[in-house]
C-alpha cells in the first residue's frame, strides 16, 4: 500500500540550458523508458503522466545586461513549471518532477511553496547550487537554483512564485556536498545552512545523517520536498551526469537514504534531475534514478 500521497503527477522538464550542456534534455525520456510509471503503479500509486513542459532552444545564450546563460528561456520555463506544480498540488496530488538540469528546482519549489509555504527541503547533490551572478564561476543557472529558492539571485528568477514566498534557510539541508565554490561556502556560513558533506556521511554513516536531516526539515515545516541531483551519487554508479565529482554517495547509501525517508512518511513532493543519457552507459543512471524513486515511494527489499 502507498506510504505517500497515492495520486502522483509526473511532470517532465527537458531542460538543458541551465547546464549549458546538451544531453540532460533527454533525461525525462530516459527516466520514462526506465519504467517509472510501472514501478510506482506496482506499489499501488496512481500515476498521472502530465507530459513535458516545452523548452525552446534560443539562438542566443546571452541575455543583455547579465552573464547568466539563457536567463530568458529558463525564467519562462520555470514560471510555467511553477504553475503546473501548483495546479497539480491544488488537485491534491504529489508532484514528481523529472529533469532536466537542476535549474528546474526554481519552478518546482516555487510551485510547492504556493501550497506549503513552510516547506523543508532535502537537497542531494555533489554541489551547493548556491551561487549568484556575482559568485558563479560558469554563469550556469543550475548552479544557482537553491540560492534563488532561498530568495537570492536575479530578480527574473526570484520573482517566480513571489519574492516573499521563499524557503527559510533553517528548513534546508544539503547532503553529499563535495564541490562547493568559495562564494557558496560563504553563503552557507552566513545563513547557517546545515550541510552534510561527504565528510559527515563517512563519519556518522548515512542512517544517522538522514535521522538528523529529517529532524531539521520537519521541525518547523508543513511539508518536505526532495530535490535529488543524480551527481550526488558516485560517478561509478551514476556515470550519466553532466558534472561528475568523484567520492560520492554510493548506490547502497543512496537507497538507504530513500528508505529512511519513505519510513518517515513526510515527503510531499520530489524531483530527480541531471540525468544525461549521452554520457551514460546503457541508461544506467536513469535506471538508478527509477530505483531510488521506487525506494522513496516505499518499495521494500522484503
Ligand atoms: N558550482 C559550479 C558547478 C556546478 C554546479 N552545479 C553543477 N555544476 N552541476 C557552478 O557552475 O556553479
Ligand atoms: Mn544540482
Ligand atoms: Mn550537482
Amino acid at each position: 500500500n502507498p506510504t505517500l500521497n497515492p495520486n502522483v503527477s509526473l511532470i517532465g522538464v527537458p531542460m538543458d540550458l541551465g547546464a549549458d550542456r546538451r544531453g540532460v534534455d533527454m533525461g525525462p525520456s530516459a527516466i520514462r523508458y526506465a519504467g517509472i510509471e510501472a514501478r510506482l503503479e506496482a506499489l499501488g500509486y496512481v500515476v498521472h503522466d502530465e507530459g513535458d513542459i516545452i523548452v525552446q532552444r534560443p539562438k542566443q545564450q546571452a541575455t543583455p545586461g547579465t552573464h547568466l546563460k539563457y536567463l530568458d528561456e529558463i525564467a519562462r520555463v520555470n514560471q510555467e513549471l511553477c504553475e503546473a506544480v501548483s495546479f497539480q498540488m491544488g488537485k491534491g496530488r504529489f508532484p514528481l518532477v523529472i529533469g532536466g538540469d537542476h535549474s528546474i528546482a526554481i519552478g518546482t519549489i516555487a510551485g510547492v511553496l504556493q501550497h506549503r509555504p513552510n516547506t523543508g527541503v532535502i537537497w542531494f547533490d555533489a554541489h551547493g547550487d548556491m551561487n549568484t551572478a556575482d559568485t558563479s564561476p560558469s554563469g550556469n543557472i543550475h548552479g544557482m537554483s537553491l540560492a534563488v529558492s532561498l530568495g537570492y539571485g536575479h530578480e527574473r528568477l526570484t520573482e517566480i512564485g513571489g519574492i516573499d514566498q521563499k524557503l527559510m534557510p533553517e528548513n534546508v539541508v544539503l547532503i553529499g556536498a563535495r564541490a562547493l565554490d568559495p562564494g557558496e561556502k560563504r553563503f552557507i556560513q552566513e545563513r547557517g545552512i546545515k550541510v552534510f558533506t561527504m565528510h559527515e556521511i563517512d563519519r556518522l554513516g548515512m542512517a544517522r545523517v538522514m535521522e538528523e536531516a529529517l529532524q531539521i526539515v520537519t521541525a518547523r515545516t508543513d511539508g518536505v520536498h526532495l530535490s535529488l541531483d543524480l551527481d550526488g551519487l558516485d560517478p561509478h554508479d551514476c556515470p550519466g551526469v553532466g558534472t561528475p565529482v568523484i567520492g560520492g554517495i554510493n548506490y547502497r547509501e543512496s537507497h538507504l537514504a530513500m528508505e529512511i525517508l519513505a519510513e518517515a512518511g513526510v515527503l510531499t513532493s520530489a524531483e530527480f534531475v541531471e540525468v544525461n543519457p549521452i554520457l551514460d552507459r546503457m541508461n544506467q543512471t536513469a535506471r538508478v534514478a527509477v530505483g531510488l524513486m521506487g525506494s522513496v515511494f516505499g518499495e521494500k527489499l522484503l
